[in-house]
C-alpha cells in the first residue's frame, strides 16, 4: 500500500492523531523522489515561450498579471496545529461550519429533501464553478482558481443550497484545453469545501459527454462521481425525452446520488398562443419524474425564456400539485430579467435557484447572487447569506476573472439582449455563436445566424433546445446562413440538398424522440431509406468492457486509474491526448493561470506548488537564439537557485 507522509496523511493533517501514532507512523517521515516533476514543467514552460500557447486563445485580450486577493479564513490556533505548521509550513483553518453536506451524509436523500422543504428562506445554488464560467468564458476556468477561494466559500458559505461545480461542458475541457484531470478536479474541491453539496449537470443518457453511451458506463460514471465527492445530479435530457431521462435518475440514484430531474423549458407558458409547451406539458412532465422517483424537481430555463409572469404561473402550480418536492429553478440572464424572474420564482414557492457571484453574473450567466440576496433581505425569504461575503467573494472572482482574458465573452458581447425570447438560444451556445460570426470578422452574421436558428427550430419542429440538440439548431441554422437558404428553399429542395451531419443523425432519432414526433414531410425527404432508431437510443449499445479497456491502455500508459479509464470511456481521443501530455509535461494544473496560458515573461520568477509543503521557484533566463542541428532551442531556468536547462523543438 501507498505509505503517506506527514504532507498527504489526512489522520495527521486533521490532527486526529497523538504522540503515539506519530511513534508507530515512521513513514509519516518519508519523502518520495519528485518524480522528475520539476523537470516536466520545466519542460511545459519552455514549449510555451518556443512554441506558443500550448492551448488555443479566443481573444486578443491577454491574461492580467493579477494575482488574486484570496480572502482569508480563520485559523486554527491549538498547539497542535502550530506543531502541524511547524512541520509543514502549512497553516491549518479550523473546521468549516456545518452545511447540509452533513445533513446529506447523515440522513441520505430522504433527509436531506426534508431539510430543504422545511427551511423558510430562499436557498441558492452557486453556479460559479460551473454555468458561470461555462457561459461566460468558454468553461475555461482551471482548478488552480476555483481550489484558491474553496475555503472562503466554506467557511462563509455554508447556507448554500449546493455548490455547482462539475459536469456539463467542464469534464471535456478540463481534458482537452486545460491539460487537468476532471476527477482530481472534484477530488481536490471536496477536499476543500466538506460542508456544502457538490452538484454536477448529467446530460441523461449522454452523461457529460455529446452522444449516447452504454447504460453500464452511465452507472459507473455516477458511481464513480459519488466515490469522488460528487453529491446532487441535475439530470437532463435535451428534448425531455422520459427513457433518456428515466435512464440517467436510475444511474445518480443507484449510484446513491440526490437525484435531481430535469424538465428542459423552453417558449412561454404565459402566452395562450403558444401551444406546443404549455402548462399541461409541463405539469405533465413534473408528474412523471415524481413518479419516478425524482428526490427534487428542477426547472432547466436554459435560454433565459422563464419570465416574471411565466415563472409565477409554472412555479405555483408545480407547488401545489407536488408539495412534498423540492423545486429548484435555473435560467441564464441572457435578456437581463433574471433576477426579476427568480424572485418570482421564489415567491410562487421555489425552494432553491440558481445564481452566479456577482461578478461572474449576468449576460449569459446566472443572474447575481447578491442582488438576490440584496433584494431578498429582511423578507420571509431572506437567504440568510451575508451580502458583505458576498461582495468579498465577489471581489476574488472580479479580479481572478481577469486571468482569462483569452475567453472573456464581453470580448464581444457588450449587454444583455431580449432578443433570445425570439431566437430561443440557450446561454452557452448564445456566446459561442456571437464569438464564432465575429471571429469570422462578420458581426452581422450573428443577426443572420440568430434569424435562422429561429427559422431552424420552426423547421425541426420546435425542438427542446440544450445540448446537444441546440447544436443540431446551430448546425442547421449555420447551415442556412452559409448557403443562403430560406425555410421554404430548405423545404423545397430537402431531398437534394447534403444537410449537416448532427441534423441528418437527429432525424435518424439518435438522441431520441422529440415532443410531437419528428418533422415531416422534411424527414422523410431528408433520411429516404437510411435508418431509423426507435425508441431509446443507448439500448441498443453492448455494455462496455472496462476491465479490457484498462488492460489496453495499461500497455501504453502502466498507472492508469480508474478515474482514466472512465475518461476514455467518456472521451478516448480527447482522453488518450491528456495521457500524453501529462507524461510529458507533468501536473501543470499547479501553474498559476497566466503562466499555464502564456508562459512566463523572462527574468520572471515564478512559484509552483506542486504539493502541500513542496514548492517550486522557478526564474526564467533565457531562451537561445541559436537551433541545435536537431531543430531546437535551450530554455535557461533557475529552479530552486539551480541552473537548468531544457532543449525544445521549435515548431514555427
Ligand atoms: C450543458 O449541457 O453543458 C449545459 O449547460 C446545458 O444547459
Ligand atoms: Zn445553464
Amino acid at each position: 500500500p501507498f505509505l503517506l507522509n506527514v504532507l498527504e496523511n489526512q489522520k495527521f493533517l486533521n490532527g486526529a492523531v497523538d504522540t503515539y501514532f506519530i511513534d508507530e507512523h515512521p513513514e509519516l517521515f518519508m519523502f518520495r523522489r519528485s518524480q522528475n516533476r520539476a523537470q516536466k514543467i520545466l519542460n511545459y514552460l519552455g514549449q510555451v515561450l518556443v512554441n506558443g500557447p500550448a492551448t488555443p486563445l479566443a481573444t486578443n485580450i491577454p491574461p492580467s498579471d493579477v494575482t488574486p486577493y484570496i480572502p482569508p479564513v480563520p485559523l486554527d490556533l491549538s498547539a497542535e496545529a502550530i506543531k502541524r505548521q511547524e512541520l509543514t509550513g502549512e497553516n491549518t483553518a479550523v473546521q468549516p461550519p456545518r452545511g447540509l453536506k452533513q445533513i446529506l451524509t447523515e440522513g441520505g436523500p430522504e433527509a436531506f429533501v426534508k431539510a430543504v422543504r422545511q427551511n423558510k428562506g430562499l436557498m441558492l445554488m452557486d453556479t460559479t464553478y460551473r454555468d458561470a464560467h461555462q457561459s461566460l468564458l468558454a468553461t475555461r476556468v482551471r482548478s488552480h482558481d476555483l481550489l484558491a477561494v474553496s475555503p472562503y466559500v466554506a467557511h462563509n458559505f455554508n447556507n448554500l443550497y449546493s455548490l455547482e461545480n462539475w459536469g456539463g461542458a467542464t469534464f471535456d475541457v478540463a481534458l482537452r484545453f486545460l491539460h487537468e484531470c476532471p476527477w482530481e478536479r472534484l477530488s481536490d474541491m471536496r477536499q476543500k469545501i466538506p460542508n456544502i453539496p457538490f452538484q454536477m449537470l448529467l446530460r441523461g443518457a449522454n452523461a457529460v459527454g455529446y452522444t449516447n453511451y452504454p447504460d453500464n458506463a452511465v452507472f459507473k460514471f455516477c458511481e464513480m462521481a459519488v466515490q469522488t465527492g460528487m453529491d446532487i445530479f441535475r439530470v437532463f435530457d435535451s428534448l425531455n425525452y422520459l427513457p433518456n431521462l428515466i435512464l440517467g435518475m436510475e444511474a445518480a440514484g443507484k449510484a446513491g446520488g440526490v437525484v435531481e430531474a430535469a424538465i428542459s423549458y423552453t417558449g412561454d407558458v404565459s402566452d395562450p398562443n403558444k401551444k406546443k409547451y404549455d402548462l399541461k406539458y409541463y405539469l405533465n412532465l413534473a408528474d412523471e419524474l415524481v413518479k419516478a422517483g425524482t428526490h427534487v424537481l428542477a426547472i432547466k430555463d436554459m435560454a433565459g425564456l422563464l419570465k416574471p409572469q411565466a415563472a409565477e404561473l409554472l412555479i405555483k402550480a408545480i407547488r401545489d400539485k407536488h408539495p412534498e418536492v423540492p423545486i429548484h429553478v435555473h435560467t441564464h440572464d441572457t435578456s437581463g430579467a433574471g433576477v426579476a424572474s427568480m424572485l418570482a420564482c421564489a415567491k410562487a414557492g421555489a425552494d432553491v435557484v440558481d445564481v452566479a457571484v456577482d461578478s461572474m453574473s449576468g449576460l449569459t450567466s446566472q443572474p447575481s447572487m447578491g442582488a438576490v440576496v440584496a433584494s431578498l433581505q429582511g423578507t420571509n425569504l431572506d437567504t440568510k447569506i451575508p451580502l458583505a461575503k458576498v461582495s468579498e467573494y465577489s471581489a476574488y472572482w472580479e479580479q481572478a476573472r481577469t486571468l482569462y482574458g483569452p475567453f472573456e465573452c464581453t470580448a464581444t458581447m457588450k449587454s444583455g439582449n431580449a432578443d433570445v425570447y425570439l431566437n430561443e438560444i440557450p446561454g452557452g451556445q448564445y456566446t459561442n455563436l456571437q464569438f464564432q460570426s465575429f471571429s469570422l470578422g462578420l458581426g452581422s452574421q450573428f443577426e443572420e445566424v440568430k434569424k435562422a436558428y429561429r427559422e431552424a427550430n420552426l423547421l425541426l419542429g420546435d425542438i427542446i433546445k440544450v445540448t446537444p440538440s441546440s447544436k443540431v439548431v446551430g448546425d442547421f441554422a449555420q447551415f442556412m446562413v452559409q448557403n443562403k437558404l430560406t425555410a421554404e428553399e430548405i423545404q423545397a429542395r430537402a431531398e437534394e440538398l447534403s444537410f449537416p451531419k448532427s441534423v441528418v443523425e437527429y432525424l435518424q432519432g439518435a438522441i431520441g424522440i422529440p415532443h410531437g414526433g419528428f418533422p415531416e414531410p422534411l424527414r422523410s425527404k431528408v433520411l429516404k431509406n437510411m435508418p431509423r432508431i426507435e425508441g431509446r437510443p443507448g439500448q441498443e449499445l453492448p455494455p462496455l468492457d472496462f476491465d479490457k479497456l484498462k488492460a489496453e491502455l495499461k500497455e501504453t500508459y502502466p498507472d492508469v486509474s480508474d478515474h482514466d479509464v472512465m475518461s476514455v470511456a467518456m472521451y478516448p481521443q480527447v482522453a488518450n491526448d491528456f495521457f500524453r501530455i501529462r507524461d510529458k509535461y507533468g501536473p501543470v494544473k499547479h501553474l498559476d493561470t497566466k503562466t499555464f496560458l502564456v508562459g512566463p515573461t523572462i527574468g520572471e520568477t515564478i512559484e509552483v506548488k506542486i504539493e502541500r509543503g513542496k514548492t517550486l521557484d522557478i526564474r526564467t533566463l533565457a531562451v537561445s537564439d541559436e537551433m541545435t542541428a536537431a531543430g531546437e532551442r535551450e530554455v535557461f531556468f533557475e529552479l530552486n537557485g539551480q541552473l537548468r536547462s531544457v532543449f525544445i523543438r521549435d515548431e514555427n
